[in-house]
């Protein structure tokens, strides 16, 4: 079989109108980077990158030392390229400018350079997400509010995953495609196009452990999941959790499932645990592309307004039917927050 990069699948669909050529640069570079976080990861003790930098993220969280190093190479390799307006990062509190000295472009660029970081240390996959605004006209200087579109306003997102194999998941809007990074040449090449998500499944992803603070919706569902094949459902589920968002929605593009991480009494205040902007909304296009479906309970996620630049929502995503039901379940029950 003749195996087709991602440059020249990115071309082709320059070629068929279905992205622009400076985004299609935007992407390359960001994949350039991704194959050097890639390299960071897998060294571990050997590049001295294991352990915590000793300091906190924005969000007050432990940050490891990977997440450092993945947002400067993030970061580095797209100052200069001359596609972007400006960058803004789980990582940093505040949007990063293109410098002076580079060319800038129209488009912005979100990430969470190392999502599940908590993995790194076990030797456990980890990932980058990333999504693709379009940076409003005319503006002299980037500001946070010029990243609050909702996420149908998304040029492209997608998420590279660092585990046996490194994997780029990519959308522009023209359906969901995988590309596996081979090692020998350096290359992304096509290993899935037009990926889809089965609209049953009899899989779920949760974090069990929180299962005393969830909200009576969550409760009634999930209980109504483990009563099997005597319950009300009727059949056995199976369920998996890798704590890395990257390698959950992965495992759900591979073989379709379901990924909830609701609101809870713990992280209630905060309005949930995933960030919108470069968690749900990059994986919620990504998924809605492949044929699944993403809500925050209550209505679907890509059509959230968003309020911050590192808010947090509900995240319920994958097959179809699933996210339905107990998307209903909370629409019964409570109005959206
Ligand atoms: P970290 O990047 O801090 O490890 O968080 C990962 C994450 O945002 C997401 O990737 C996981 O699905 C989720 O958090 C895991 O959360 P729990 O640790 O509460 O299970």
């Amino acid at each position: 079989m003749k195996s087709i990069s991602l440059i020249q699948f990115l071309i082709e669909a320059r070629r068929n109108g279905q992205l622009n050529a400076e985004l299609s640069l935007l992407i390359e570079v960001v994949a350039r980077a991704c194959k050097r976080i890639a390299v960071a990861t897998g060294k571990g003790a050997l590049g001295d990158v294991l352990g915590g930098a000793g300091t906190d993220n924005v969000q007050g969280e432990h940050q490891k030392k990977l997440d450092v190093i993945s947002n400067e190479i993030l970061l580095e390799a797209n100052a200069w390229g001359g596609h972007l307006a400006a960058c803004a990062s789980e990582e940093m509190e505040d949007p990063q400018p293109i410098p002076d000295a580079y060319p800038k472009g129209n488009h912005l660029l979100l990430f969470d350079p190392l999502d599940g970081s908590s993995n790194i240390d076990i030797n456990v996959s980890v990932g980058t997400i990333f999504s693709v605004l379009r940076c409003p006209d005319d503006i002299q200087q980037v500001e946070t509010h010029h990243f609050l579109q909702p996420g149908v306003e998304q040029l492209a997102a997608g998420y590279v995953l660092y585990g046996p194999r490194t994997l780029l998941v990519l959308t522009f809007g023209h359906g969901t495609h995988e590309f596996t990074l081979d090692r020998e040449i350096g290359s992304f090449i096509l290993t899935r196009r037009d990926i889809r998500i089965p609209a049953e499944t009899a899989e779920f992803a949760i974090n069990m452990s929180n299962q005393r603070h969830w909200q009576a919706p969550m409760k009634r569902y999930i209980d109504e999941v483990l009563e099997g094949v005597e319950g009300p459902r009727g059949k056995d589920f199976n369920m998996r959790w890798v704590a890395a968002m990257v390698a959950d929605v992965h495992r759900i593009l591979t073989r379709g499932g379901v990924f909830y991480y609701p609101l809870d009494a713990k992280n209630q205040a905060q309005g949930g645990k995933l960030r919108l902007l470069y968690e749900a909304n990059p994986m919620a296009f990504l998924v809605e592309q492949a044929g699944g479906a993403a809500t925050d309970g209550h209505q679907r996620i890509m059509e959230l307004q968003p309020t911050g630049l590192h808010q947090r929502v509900p995240v319920f995503l994958g097959s179809r039917d699933e996210i339905e039901l107990v998307t209903r379940y909370h629409q019964q029950d409570l109005p959206a927050a």
